[in-house]
């Protein structure tokens, strides 16, 4: 049977783990096997203002870096946005009335479960997609669940979303898509608008996007949780320069760069670099690359944008989306905002 029509079966009573969970592997060939990762860095390196994407941060121990920043005094996007959650809960599904969550960058899944219990305690729940390139995270957590919602489906896709947003499979309920935790953020503003309507293209009349974004807030607050006193921020940020030693047998010296963080305000967007200590040739074996670096020199490695009520609303209508309710905490420091098609 193909993978299209298992997914559209409809769900039994009383199934058992094996029917409650299906995991489905919709990564590409090109992430799998590098390919993805040697364009992006050769273009990036090559580039007279060199870059790297944010996604390539996340290798086992930059995941684990990034679990330590939430935790940092100075991180406040992940407890607020908890904390939204926690509140707003019930108002969100009141609002939304989903039946099916689909989470994108789902990961352990940790802010989900107020969503699912909101949904479990409107009598609406049935299924939760899922949506990650972990297969081993998704899998553990779609038995968690199933173990606290017995009427719970899981039907996990293993895909980088960002390339496979329309390979995902058509589930005929009320959808609620999930962007959480301001990753958003990481796309400047030609490709969050792309990225959103891309998203509002995938909504049917009853489905709804619920979406994470950090907000404007004095700089000295927002450049503080980019630049922690414990270092965890920079070793997350120099953590990509591992990943690619080890990927594309290059030759980095972590030291010889230095973590840089700051708000620009006319962009309304935290700005992440490392800048080159020295004058210095870095190989890239894998590409057969030289990558020169002069003393100074900074190369971006995250874009975080911040965003204000109007700046969502701009974003969502220049998206082909619309602001149905927007959630925030008493210090209005992150939203919550849920939009549907125009
Ligand atoms: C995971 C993209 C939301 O932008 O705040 C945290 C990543 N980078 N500290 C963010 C991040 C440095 C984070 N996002």
């Amino acid at each position: 049977m193909d993978v299209e029509r298992a997914a559209a079966a409809p769900p039994t009573e009383n199934a058992s783990p094996a029917e409650q969970i299906q995991i489905e592997d919709r990564l590409q060939d090109s992430a799998k096997d590098g390919s993805d990762l040697r364009r992006d860095v050769l273009e990036g390196l090559t580039a007279e203002f060199k870059g790297l994407p944010p996604k390539y941060f996340y290798d086992e121990l930059g995941s684990e870096l990034f679990e330590q920043i939430t935790e940092l005094p100075e991180y406040y996007p992940t407890r607020v946005e908890r904390s939204i959650l926690a509140e707003q809960a019930e108002a969100i599904v009141a609002a939304a009335d989903p039946q099916c969550l689909i989470e994108l960058g789902s990961g352990s899944a940790s802010k989900t479960r107020v969503l699912l219990s909101a949904m479990h305690e409107a009598g609406s729940l049935h299924t939760y997609v899922p949506v990650d390139i972990s297969e081993e995270i998704t899998r553990a957590t779609a038995h968690e669940l199933i173990s606290e919602y017995p009427e719970l489906r899981v039907h996990g896709v293993l895909c980088d979303f960002e390339n496979d947003l329309e390979r995902l499979p058509a589930w005929g309920q009320r959808r609620m898509f999930a962007f959480l935790g301001g990753t958003i953020g990481n796309f400047d503003r030609p490709k969050r608008i792309a990225f959103l309507s891309r998203i509002a293209s995938l909504l049917g009349p009853m489905d709804t996007l619920l979406l994470g974004t950090d907000l404007v807030k004095d700089p000295e607050r927002l450049e503080a949780a980019y630049n922690d006193s414990a270092g965890v921020t920079s070793r997350f940020n120099k953590n990509v320069l591992s990943v690619l030693n080890r990927e594309l047998d290059a030759d980095f010296d972590l030291d010889a760069f230095e973590h840089l963080a700051f708000y620009d305000d006319e962009n309304e967007r935290i700005d992440i670099r490392l800048l080159s200590l020295a004058d210095q040739l870095v190989h890239v074996r894998a590409l057969g690359l030289e990558v020169p670096f002069a003393e100074g020199e900074e190369m971006r490695t995250e874009l975080s944008c911040k965003f204000t009520r109007q700046s969502i609303e701009r974003s969502y209508a220049e998206s082909g989306l619309e602001l149905v309710e927007l959630w925030t905490d008493p210090e209005q420091q992150f939203a919550l905002s849920l939009a549907r098609g125009a």
